[in-house]
């Protein structure tokens, strides 16, 4: 089984030959490759992850001129990758490379998707105020019950699925805002998704791009997502009866 890892990137030119690093110590045991997936960002992590590329085969530089977006990257990188397993991590190192391992594990023994999770026993999340904390959990409740979502941290952005399942439902996803994994998680036909605990590290490199634009396209999505299945239910009934 050979494991892609798509990091999409904005302005993360110091986290990358981190995340580099700690991927490669995480996955020693692993056949894999990385592939950053970089919106042309001003501060040049697409030519920083170019340069490693030189010198290491494993790591592909993807620079991207239209379309920016995190989700929209991750489509892409998902598509460019050459694995049987598709990752996706954020470069800041806030998810911790260590348990992709475990999360190759639940996927070989049968789980479809695999999700890096904060709230299961044994996860968390370091360094958030209460704000924060509180915002996570009304985004975690309305995407649960809103869109039927079983997992426990269905906000997460770090996740492993398999590359056949991913072309199956891959024009079907919209590649707009933060959140790939809700998108995946409402057009897959996985009947087996696992968690995988971690702690959700403070970002020590690099800005946040998280904003109130990225909360708006959230609900959006969310509101887009219920129509859709409301629709595939109602069309599901009529096939029925
Ligand atoms: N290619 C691409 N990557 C992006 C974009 N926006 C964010 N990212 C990357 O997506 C990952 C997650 O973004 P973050 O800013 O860390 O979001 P967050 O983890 O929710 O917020 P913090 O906890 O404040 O860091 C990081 O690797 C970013 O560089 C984008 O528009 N395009
Ligand atoms: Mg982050």
């Amino acid at each position: 089984m050979r494991l892609s890892v798509i990091s999409p990137t904005l302005n993360e030119a110091e986290s990358v030959p981190r995340l580099v690093a700690a991927l490669e110590q995480a996955l020693c045991d692993i056949s894999y490759e990385i592939l950053i997936v970089d919106d042309n960002s001003p501060d040049g992590t697409w030519s920083i992850a170019q340069n490693i590329s030189l010198t290491n085969p494993r790591v592909r530089s993807i620079r991207r001129m239209q379309n920016p977006g995190l989700g929209a990257a991750v489509i892409d990188g998902f598509s460019a990758a050459e694995g049987d397993v598709l990752a996706c991590i954020d470069a800041d190192l806030q998810h911790d490379p260590l348990i992709l391992a475990r999360m190759l594990e639940e996927l070989q023994d049968g789980a479809d998707i695999v999700v890096g999770s904060r709230h299961v026993a044994g996860g968390s999340t370091r360094g958030w105020n209460r704000l924060r904390r509180v915002q996570s959990w009304i985004a975690n409740k309305m995407a649960q019950l809103l869109l039927g979502i079983r997992i426990k941290d269905p906000m997460s952005g770090y996740f492993v699925v398999w590359r056949k399942d991913f072309y199956q439902i891959r024009e079907q996803l919209n590649g707009t805002g933060f959140k790939i994994l809700l998108e995946i998680l409402s057009n897959v036909q996985a009947s087996k998704l696992k968690e995988v605990p971690y702690t959700f590290r403070p970002r020590t490199r690099g800005q946040s791009k998280f904003s109130g634009v990225v909360v708006l396209q959230f609900i959006h999505q969310l509101w887009r997502l219920c129509g859709s299945s409301r629709r595939h239910s109602v069309r599901f009934m009529k096939s029925v009866i």
